[in-house]
């Protein structure tokens, strides 16, 4: 049976609704059809299934353990002590008693079943939260600098992510109608998209906020990056704008490869509106509404040329770019442990395994958060490398924290063995993606923990080297931009990518292909050894492989690298 496309089923919607409400109430099956699957992801959920027992539920004849990931919409990442305890309540209830810090700075739920779908969407707003636009062709999360230290200026560029994150909302009614049983409106299905039309975007669009000197959302992996630049007084002066960027690619298709953005221009504050929307509009219209795997900005890019669309961009926007101002990002990671702020609060920043707050045996993570919540004043903030930053604790108050976080083992990442374990980054992977090949967030610790000897052997334990691991090429956990990845081919198997540079500026390279888990350890193991012997201090692994000539720029169409002219 052939299946409409996703430009047509967007097309007889009328504005995401679908059957969805039909759907939802059919207790025949716990799935969706095939169009409300497609239509689901812009109300913020995929309908997935149980892979673990996929084979089994086969063999008994029975269809396939569906179940629904929600993703939050949380622009910058910012949740309270009360929505944290409404998160950890509706993961106990409805979900896979965990909760998923995503690398877009917002939580997943796994493993909601269809009939109480809706009443976990309910349950997320009442809380204060929604899940509109978290996925489908549309602006997703937008991603907001998250180092506290950063205080003043970080209030400012929260304050744009959720601004821009606002601005681009779908304005049709069907998320409330839906989910939260609002009357149909008498026009239903004809509200006007402003931005978007009745298409909406030809895929995703992904905007992120990056405080220099701290890249912590890889703003080079956004169809639209913002650079804070500020000015003397240490007053926001405006952003460097980049344009393109993009991790997203196929085993084997040339066509489609991960791109770093490009840095086009600067804008003052009161001109981002304008060049955002110009941005997303230029994309909404050259966009290639055909081949969905060609379809990201990053392409359009590359297909029309950087000048034809700045051209566009300014024609829309009513002005000229600023040529863009120096900047210099130091590294694309988190700070863990405890920071003070500008205003004398305190911010502890947790590493999170893979972001995967749950109880496990010596791990009781769910539980310790939860009593974190009930004492913890300040707020919640989750990063873009799926850690946790307990933020704006008085000084009278850390040691409380600190006592609950000994108690839950809620440490037990911050004191990983290695600086590499610490800091990881994989995606989610298997048993709920449905395009996972190989295992990734499952997988790490398995794998951190037998890199461990060998960089023991090394003297290489603290040695801040960025490992990311993806089960499939699209790169979710941004693998393109590890100093060391694995992107998944088979169960089992991996490339093993290198060299990017821990700043989120120049992408890594294929070294091996489609390799299992000892030969990755052999190519890994000499590596180290030049690295501890030949490294310049503070030297990078990525920077090493590189002056060494172990790798070289990858073979992508443009933009190997972002130009280091501009940077202070
Ligand atoms: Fe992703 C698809 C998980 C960040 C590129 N991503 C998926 C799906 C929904 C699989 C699917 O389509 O059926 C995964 C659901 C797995 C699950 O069971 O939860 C999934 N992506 C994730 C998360 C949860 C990974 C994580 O471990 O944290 C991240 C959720 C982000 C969020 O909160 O919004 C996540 N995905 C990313 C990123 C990183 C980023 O945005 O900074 C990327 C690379 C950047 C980019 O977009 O280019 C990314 N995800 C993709 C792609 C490739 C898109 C492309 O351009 O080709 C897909 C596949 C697709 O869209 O067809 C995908
Ligand atoms: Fe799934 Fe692939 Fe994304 Fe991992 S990288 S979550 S396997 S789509």
């Amino acid at each position: 049976m052939t299946h409409p496309s996703v430009e047509d089923i967007k097309i007889n919607s009328r504005r995401l609704r679908g059957t969805l409400l039909e759907g939802l109430a059919d207790p025949v099956t716990g799935s969706l059809s095939f169009d409300d699957q497609r239509l689901v992801k812009f109300h913020g959920s995929y309908q997935q299934d149980d892979r673990d027992i996929r084979d089994e539920r086969r063999r008994q004849k029975l269809e396939p353990a569906h179940q629904f990931m929600i993703r939050i919409r949380a622009p910058g990442g910012v949740f309270t002590p009360a929505q944290w305890l409404q998160l950890d309540h509706i993961a106990t209830i409805y979900a896979n008693h965990s909760l998923r810090v995503t690398t877009r700075q917002t939580f997943q739920f796994h493993g909601v079943i269809k009939r109480e779908l809706k009443a976990t969407m309910q349950a997320i707003n009442a809380a204060a939260m929604d899940t509109i636009a978290a996925c489908g062709d549309v602006n997703r999360n937008v991603l907001g600098a998250s180092n506290p230290l950063q205080s003043r200026l970080h209030a400012q560029v929260h304050e744009w992510a959720q601004n821009l994150s606002t601005h681009f909302l779908p304005r049709t009614r069907a998320y409330y109608e839906v989910w939260l049983d609002e009357e149909k409106v008498a026009d239903s299905g004809e509200e006007e998209e402003v931005f978007y039309g009745a298409t909406y975007l030809p895929r995703k669009f992904k905007i992120a906020v990056a405080v220099p000197p701290f890249n912590d959302v890889d703003v080079f992996a956004n169809d639209l990056g913002l650079i804070a630049i500020v000015d003397e007084a240490g007053d926001l002066a405006g952003f460097n704008i980049a344009i393109g960027g993009g991790m997203g690619a196929s085993h084997g298709d040339p066509k489609t490869y991960p791109r770093l953005g490009n840095v086009i221009g600067f804008v003052t504050p009161d001109q981002v509106f304008d060049v955002a929307t110009a941005a997303l509009t230029t994309q909404r219209d050259f966009g290639d509404r055909v081949e969905r795997k060609h379809a990201r900005f990053k392409y359009t890019i590359d297909d029309r040329g950087v000048d034809f669309i700045v051209d566009q961009i300014q024609q829309r926007a009513g002005f000229e770019l600023a040529p863009a101002r120096p900047w210099r990002f130091e590294h694309n990671g988190d700070r863990l442990g405890w920071v003070e702020g500008d205003d004398g609060h305190w911010h502890l920043t947790l590493s999170l395994p893979s972001g995967r707050i749950a109880d496990r045996p010596n791990t009781p993570h769910l539980t310790g958060l939860r009593e974190i919540a009930r004492i913890h004043q300040g707020e919640f903030r989750v990063t873009a490398n799926q850690n946790l930053i307990i933020a704006g604790v008085p000084a009278s108050e850390r040691e409380r924290i600190d006592a609950l976080v000994r108690e839950y083992a809620l440490d037990s990442e911050n004191n990983a063995p290695t600086a590499l374990a610490r800091t990881a980054v994989a995606c989610v992977a298997l048993p709920t993606c449905a395009l996972a090949m190989a295992e990734a967030e499952r997988y790490l610790p398995d794998f951190t923990g037998k890199l461990e000897p060998l960089l023991a052997k090394h003297g290489l334990r603290d040695a801040p080297i960025l490992l990311r691991i993806s089960g499939c090429p699209n790169g979710c956990s941004r693998p393109y931009l590890g100093e060391i990845a694995l992107v998944g081919k088979a169960p089992g198997r991996y490339n093993l990518m290198l060299g990017a540079d821990h700043r989120g500026q120049r992408l890594n390279t294929l070294y091996r292909e489609n390799i299992v888990e000892a030969e990755i350890l052999d190519a890994l193991e000499p590596l180290f050894a030049r690295y501890a012997n030949e490294r310049d201090s503070d030297e990078g692994f990525g920077d090493f492989l590189h002056r060494s000539g172990v790798v070289e720029l990858p073979p992508y169409p443009t933009n190997k690298q972002i130009s280091l002219e501009l940077q202070a």
